[in-house]
């Protein structure tokens, strides 16, 4: 079911607050939002009616990391579709990337009921309309749809797309959950790169992406010792021919 709201202050923060009222899989987009939230309380910028705000809950779970997985995938499906020329790939954990760019960004977030686990909203936000002005003010390079293809999106039939996609990931990783990761690490084109790890604290290091586990946390080796990186950012660093 896909619910498409004029204005809400955060899809992700508005799925939380009825998580329990909605069955499973439920999509709530908006065309704008008032404070739309990243991960680590920072701010995710877009204006009304330029990008897609969309949020999922997900109820069938193994483990929280597994919802970025099927949105990501998701994503990237309509994304590709929608930009045949493009290499989009994605950026640990799970942002979608072109080239140095960022396209999209996922914000997942457990919820907890009586101690239990009881699943994830998971939120995307895709730039679709914007232009490279409204682009500059993010904080980061950015691009959208717009800026890789010249043309102007219908956001409504971008959400449909979407959503309809993001079920058909959630059936297909229900009935083979292995193949759903495979294909996932296999977009994270970023394995076997050197690149810059920044902890939240704000600590850098340079090292090389050398895989990701079962929970999804990223593996790094440097000089020979493993860094188990599980929250943070990662920037791409020129190739170095290095890995
Ligand atoms: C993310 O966080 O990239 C997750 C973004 C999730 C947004 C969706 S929209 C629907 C749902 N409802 C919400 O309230 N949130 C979700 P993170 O990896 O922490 O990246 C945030 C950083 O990306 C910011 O600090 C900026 O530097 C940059 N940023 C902000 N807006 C951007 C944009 N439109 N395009 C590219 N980068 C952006």
């Amino acid at each position: 079911m896909l619910i498409i709201l004029d204005k809400v202050d955060s899809t992700n923060t508005f799925l939380k607050d009825h998580f329990f009222e909605y069955p499973d899989a439920t999509c709530i987009a908006a065309l704008e939002q008032t404070a739309g939230r990243g991960r680590l309380n920072r701010k995710w910028h877009q204006k009304a009616g330029d990008g897609i705000a969309l949020s999922v809950a997900l109820r069938k779970l193994e483990t929280g990391f597994h919802a970025g997985v099927i949105v990501g995938l998701a994503a990237l499906e309509v994304a590709r579709e929608a930009l045949p020329d493009a290499e989009l790939f994605f950026k640990w954990p799970n942002d979608l990337y072109c080239g140095d760019r960022k396209l999209a960004g996922i914000l997942s977030e457990g919820i907890w009921k009586n101690g239990h686990f009881a699943g994830v909203v998971c939120g995307i936000g895709v730039n679709v309309n914007s232009d490279e002005e409204s682009l500059a003010s993010v904080g980061q390079p950015a691009t959208s749809f717009f800026v890789l293809s010249g043309q102007k999106f219908e956001i409504k039939n971008l959400l449909e797309r979407l959503e309809k996609s993001i079920v058909r990931h959630y059936i297909k990783y229900d009935r083979e959950c292995a193949r759903l990761l495979s294909d996932w690490r296999r977009e994270n084109r970023l394995i076997g790169r050197v690149v810059e790890l920044r902890f939240p604290d704000g600590k850098c290091i340079e090292a090389e992406f050398s895989g990701i586990d079962d929970d999804g946390n990223l593996i790094a080796r440097e000089n020979g010792v493993t860094t188990v990186f599980r929250c943070g950012d990662v920037k791409i660093l020129p190739f170095s021919g290095k890995a």
